[in-house]
């Protein structure tokens, strides 16, 4: 029976991958090296302090900075990322999700956003989706990042669902990592073959529907 469905939100909900990969990009081109697009593919799903290790390695200074100054490396790519998402639209929110939040929660299903994220709720104000959600879990809320599976406990926590009575959709590794370790079924979405551990694969929501769900893997 599945009675929560928890989804992660940039890579799954919204495309904000591409604005992360912008600013880490012009960050790094200050410091005076190239994040290519395939090396900006390891910090999906991961949080921003560990985001910056990756692209500070990639460009061989990982260990130039202090402590402080990876603080104000972090903020500064904060700011780039959001000029970009406070420009958001609703109109950016991946094709059939708001239409599968709707079916969902149509059948009695409850709802949690499980974002890595400490700007998941800038997001959801700015893409008008706070109303398709039970609870929102985010990175103010964690301290442990994905593939931790702390994020996606707390959230079956906050509606009061037993772990095997939800799935989990996210788009990256850690995230279905992190599903498994929560004791959780999981749907790996965008077709990635590093998604192999999930349930059921998805490319996309557009003409996806709760019960398609339930027959795939309830
Ligand atoms: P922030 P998700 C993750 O969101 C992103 O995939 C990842 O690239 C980003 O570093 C992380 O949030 C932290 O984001 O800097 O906004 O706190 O996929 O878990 O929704
Ligand atoms: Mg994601």
């Amino acid at each position: 029976m599945i009675a929560c469905c928890l989804f992660d939100l940039d890579g799954v909900i919204v495309d904000t991958a591409r604005y992360h990969y912008l600013a880490w990009a012009s960050l790094a081109r200050d410091l005076g090296f190239e994040f290519t697009p395939a090396a900006g593919e390891a910090t999906k799903g991961v949080s921003r302090m560990a985001s910056l290790d990756i692209v500070l390695r990639a460009g061989g200074m990982n260990e130039r900075f202090s402590p402080a100054e990876k603080e104000r490396l972090a903020a500064e790519k904060n700011a780039r990322y959001l000029a970009y998402v406070s420009a958001m639209t609703p109109a950016e929110v991946l094709p059939g999700a708001v239409a599968f939040l709707r079916d969902v929660r149509a059948h009695g299903v409850l709802t949690v956003l499980g974002s890595a994220s400490k700007n998941a709720g800038t997001i959801l104000d700015r893409c008008e989706l706070r109303p398709l959600f039970d609870a929102v879990v985010d990175g103010t809320g964690v301290s442990r990042p994905k593939p931790d599976p702390e994020v996606f406990s707390k959230g079956a926590e906050a509606v009061g669902v037993r772990p095997e009575n939800c799935v989990v959709f996210e788009d990256a590794a850690a995230g279905i990592e992190a599903a498994a370790r929560a004791g959780m079924r999981s749907v790996g979405v965008g077709g990635s073959p590093l998604l192999a551990g999930a349930t059921m694969q998805l490319n996309g929501f557009e003409g996806f529907t709760f019960e398609m769900l339930c027959k795939e893997i309830d």
